[in-house]
């Protein structure tokens, strides 16, 4: 492999296209001005699934997925659940066991419902959550735990997870048994948009919910975002990416580690921003040199090719300039013992992983916080997938008399100024106020 085109200096003619280029292919705006034939498309299945529920489902999973269902067949019965259970093997089991348990306490200490203040505002789960999980070519198990444990963790009583079906119309099996060890049993083989808008509008089999969550491919973000105000949904998802800022003392050989394992994703992004010119040139034969012996090496190259870069820019202010700029869904900062500091002056990032021990794949797998993270630079008005995405609050307005006649005369005035009579009056009639 060679892949000296994906390195780029401040010094270079064309350094301003090149950025400008990569700002566009992560970026949102452009994202949704170009995909306007697909939202339009996604926009007819929504809206027939709303009109026609299951039969309307079924007929776009047979269309879209080659599989034929009757709507009894759309849930995954208990017994194969369980039976997918059963299958793991005990050091996966335990392996499961373990991230479980830190997204739970990670996600219960960040959890803003347990500290309802009293008298100002109520927090209260929502009642009935459902995730998307990806399927079909891309079966990624460890996002049932990264977007069902926030729920738990935030107190959802029921949750609903749909997964496209593979050719025989099954859903991988780890993804069942690790929805049954969660204690999640309604599972329903369906994706795409036709799935999320099952959920959003609910149909004859499938109840609707209060709110979707979990990526997914553009027919599913784009039905998301239809689908809004029926219910509540969690941010845009697009394909994963990865920015990691370095010094020149960083190490070249896990920075490429970590760009390949962006780069795995298909589509996903590695970008890597340094003032150091060596350190970004041994980044690059060292992404070369690894490249060559991961399994997917022939994808994970097109896919390094396409979206990576490596990038050379004037000094440390300007390495944080563009990450800020940048809006990474992952950000690694590598600055060794500096590493904190420099987090510090980040104010756009999806997650932030510090110094040279936190790569990107404990974020994914175990750390504790979601991995279901802001995209295509919405990072900076997302936040990560969280436990506090899970719950809603109640203001609470407790005035005593004191309070209210004290306050009287200024809603009297508010309220005169708009021309609401009644509303005056209401305060008017509690405090004896002679009209
Ligand atoms: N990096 C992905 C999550 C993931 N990685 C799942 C492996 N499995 C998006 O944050
Ligand atoms: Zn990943």
């Amino acid at each position: 492999y060679n892949f000296s085109s994906i390195l780029t200096s401040w010094k270079d003619s064309d350094f301003d296209d090149k950025l400008a280029r990569l700002r566009r292919e992560h970026s949102m705006t452009e994202y949704l001005l170009h995909n306007q034939d697909i939202a339009g498309r996604v926009r007819d299945v929504v809206m027939d699934v709303g009109r026609r529920g299951d039969k309307a489902v079924c007929e776009y999973t047979e269309r879209f997925d080659n599989i034929r269902f009757e709507p009894s067949e759309l849930r995954v019965s208990e017994e194969a659940m369980h039976v997918s259970h059963e299958h793991l093997p005990e050091s996966l089991l335990h392996s499961m066991r373990r991230s479980i348990e830190n997204v739970r306490d990670y996600q219960s200490r960040i959890f803003v419902g347990s500290c309802s203040q009293e008298g100002t505002v109520k927090y209260t789960p929502l009642k009935r959550a459902g995730l998307c999980i990806p399927g079909a070519s891309a079966p990624l198990p460890s996002t049932v735990i990264m977007t069902a444990v926030p729920a738990i963790a935030a107190g959802v009583e029921q949750i609903a997870v749909i997964s496209p079906p593979r050719f025989e119309g099954s859903i991988h099996p780890v993804i069942l048994g690790l929805c049954w060890e969660l204690g999640i049993s309604e599972v329903y083989r369906i994706g795409g948009a036709q799935a999320v808008a099952a959920l959003a509008w609910g149909t004859e089999t499938i109840p609707k919910v209060d709110k979707i969550a979990g990526p997914g491919n553009d027919y599913v973000q784009l039905a998301k975002k239809e689908v809004f105000g029926l219910v509540d949904m969690d941010s845009f998802a697009g394909p994963s990416d990865v920015l990691i800022m370095a010094d020149e003392n960083a190490n070249p050989s896990w920075i490429a580690a970590d760009m390949l394992s962006q780069a795995e994703h298909n589509p996903g992004a590695g970008i890597v921003v340094t003032y150091s010119e060596s350190l970004a040139r041994e980044v690059v034969s060292e992404v070369e040199a690894q490249c060559s012996r991961l399994s997917r090496s022939s994808e994970t190259a097109e896919c390094l090719e396409k979206y990576s870069a490596v990038v050379v820019v004037e000094d440390e202010k300007a390495v944080i300039d563009f990450a800020n700029n940048f809006a990474a869904e992952h950000l690694e900062v590598q600055f060794g013992r500096r590493s904190r500091e420099i987090a510090e002056k980040i104010q756009n990032a999806g997650a932030i992983f510090v110094g040279p021990y936190s790569p990107v794949a404990a974020g994914d797998y175990f750390a504790g916080p979601s991995h279901t993270l802001p995209t295509r630079q919405s990072s900076k008005y997302f936040s990560p997938l969280s436990s506090n995405d899970f719950v809603k609050s109640s203001s609470i307005i407790d005035f005593s008399e004191k309070m209210l006649s004290e306050g009287a005369d200024d809603i009297i005035r508010l309220a005169e100024i708009e021309g609401l009579d009644a509303h005056a009056k209401s305060v008017k009639i509690r405090l004896g106020k002679a009209d």
